[in-house]
């Protein structure tokens, strides 16, 4: 049976939840033949790349799929790239605000999510959710994240595809929030059903 490592990342800039938290436990042990090993990340530049290359070379699975919050998109989006920079608007969850510095000295300026992103968006459609490829995972945590886990791959030459999939809010962060008012969301079940789809897509 493959393995897959999916990762998710807790809250941060100021929310009590990150739907892919949610996600992440919701996810069975075993889904469509493969064997999920799940692993929650901290919202730290320097922390959560550590932490996926870490679990990488003790489980070798045969796929990573890393999941994200990006509050304010209406569609779940993988991601086609990540690029090498931080550059933070407000500091990671251990206080480091970086500002145009690159990830990795010796890394190129940016890598291909090799999951078959389009496949994906494909699938999610068809089960009624609202997907489309982006073309920017940001500089933020969720950007070096994706950067750090392709970076190592390719470093050590392994053979396992990555890929990153941003998650809009889901209602109960958006509804009954002034700041928050018009601004997109799905319901978590969806947010769910998503990310099982995405499993099986692979
Ligand atoms: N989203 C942030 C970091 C953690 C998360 O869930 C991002 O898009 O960079």
């Amino acid at each position: 049976m493959p393995d897959i490592l999916v990762t998710a990342f807790r809250p941060f800039g100021g929310d009590g939840i990150n739907p892919t938290e949610r996600i992440l436990s919701s996810l069975p042990d075993e889904l469509d033949g493969k064997h999920i090993f799940k692993l929650l990340l901290p919202v730290e530049f320097e922390e959560a790349p550590r932490m996926a290359a870490r679990s990488l070379m003790r489980i070798r699975p045969s796929a990573v799929v890393m999941l994200g919050q990006a509050g304010g998109r209406r569609d779940i989006t993988p991601e086609r790239v990540a690029i090498n920079i931080m550059d933070a608007s407000i500091p990671d969850n251990a206080g480091y605000e970086p500002k145009d510095v690159p990830l990795a000295s010796d890394g190129p300026a940016a890598y291909f999510a090799t999951l078959p992103i389009k496949h994906i968006v494909e699938r999610l459609r068809s089960q009624g959710l609202s997907a489309a490829v982006s073309n920017s995972a940001g500089t933020y945590v969720c950007n070096a994240l994706m950067y750090g886990v392709l970076h190592e791959i390719a470093r050590r030459g392994l053979d396992i595809k990555a890929g990153f999939v941003h998650f809009p809010f889901i209602r109960e962060q958006v509804e009954g929030r002034a700041d928050r008012q018009g601004v997109p969301f799905i319901e978590p079940e969806d947010a769910i059903r998503a990310a099982r789809t995405i499993v099986g897509a692979l």
